[in-house]
């Protein structure tokens, strides 16, 4: 694609395209080298069209309720008049290879509707690879005019923080179950979460669902909330019976709000925190290329393998190995020992 072409799909995206909008993911997924450059160009074009959305983080157990409750709440905000966008993170679809198609069918409705894109996660990359793919579709799903962008991830550690570093609020779902369940979670995880959502509340489960959720919101004041402006609530729902979707929204208004609120040197606590997240981006992708680029050094390939014997076989310690390769990376071997 030239130059000339990738400004036309930048056009056709802001235009709103819906082709376009999954050519232009389907670019930015794409792990091909010469794609890279044309994605990277892409990005360029729609970066100045990108922010306008609101985006929303949605992480929970397996079978917690996530793709019924984004269903369920993707058709209340279209209701409204919002254009909803929704992205997944799941590093597990390379396990089962399912979830991808499970999901759609799952959010079939949502995925009918005019003002709806889903798109299923990208299949056989790394978690660092997935995530940062899926950050660049959020750019292009707001560029293309969706005013929000929802992003699911199953609840793996790695893939939690780097989906709360990408998004506005992040939503953690919890089993209508109980209490037990906060041990099951790493306190990290616990505190990324902006807002709490106990699932299935409806039939027997209704009681259970309340009693969870004032359970939780006892738990949650030994934590400490990820912005001293915003003390994140516990909300239950049914996402079968469409319950409680307006108030999960309102909630997320209300943060964004208290974010904007809070003003600072750099504008209010959303736009730093989005610079700040934007920088955490930056040093997301060095770390990677970094170690893309080292492992494919010649001299640092032709030395690793002795190196790696030598560290597992305990006769050289990791840390003078590892400083080693980088010399070898950096062309400042002494040659002689060091
Ligand atoms: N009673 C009740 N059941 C629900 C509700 N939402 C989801 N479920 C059920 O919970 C099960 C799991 O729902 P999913 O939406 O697939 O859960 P998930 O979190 O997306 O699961 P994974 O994709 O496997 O991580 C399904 O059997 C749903 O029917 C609800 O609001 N009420
Ligand atoms: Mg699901």
């Amino acid at each position: 694609m030239s130059g000339d072409r990738t400004e036309a799909l930048a056009a056709r995206v802001r235009a709103g395209e819906r082709r376009a909008l999954a050519q232009a993911i389907t670019l930015v997924e794409s792990a091909r080298v010469d794609h890279r450059e044309q994605a990277e160009a892409l990005m360029n074009a729609l970066l100045p069209a990108s922010g306008g959305a609101q985006r929303l983080g949605i992480t929970g157990v397996p079978g917690v309720g996530k793709s019924t409750f984004i269903e369920a709440f993707g058709l209340h905000l279209i209701a409204a008049g919002h254009r909803v966008a929704v992205l997944a993170v799941d590093p597990s679809s390379q396990r089962s290879g399912g979830s991808i198609l499970g999901d759609k069918t799952r959010m079939q409705e949502l995925a009918r509707a005019e003002a709806a894109f889903i798109r299923p996660s990208p299949a056989g990359t790394s978690l660092g690879g997935v995530a940062r793919r899926t950050r660049e579709a959020l750019l292009v799903c707001e560029a293309a005019g969706f005013d929000v962008v929802i992003v699911e991830t199953v609840g793996v550690g790695q893939s939690e923080t780097a989906v709360a570093d990408m998004v506005d609020i992040f939503v953690l779902l919890l089993q209508p179950g109980g209490g037990d369940e906060l041990q099951g979670f790493k306190r990290g995880i616990m505190e990324l979460a902006d807002l709490f959502v106990v699932t299935k509340a409806d039939g027997e489960l209704t009681a259970a669902a309340a009693r969870a959720a004032a359970e939780y919101r006892g738990a949650l004041q030994f934590l400490r909330p990820p912005s001293p402006h915003w003390r994140p609530p516990v909300l239950t729902c049914s996402a079968l019976a469409g319950q409680g979707m307006a108030e999960i929204w309102e909630a997320v208004v209300a943060h964004r709000k208290a974010l904007e609120a809070a003003k600072t040197a750099g504008g209010d606590e959303l736009t730093d925190k989005r610079a700040r997240q934007a920088k955490t981006w930056l040093w997301r992708e060095v770390n990677e290329s970094l170690l893309v680029a080292l492992r494919a050094h010649p001299a640092v390939a032709a030395r690793l393998p002795a190196l790696e014997a030598e560290v597992t076989a305990g006769s050289l310690s990791p840390t003078v190995a590892a400083r080693r390769l980088l010399a070898a990376f950096l062309g400042t071997e002494s040659g002689g020992e060091g």
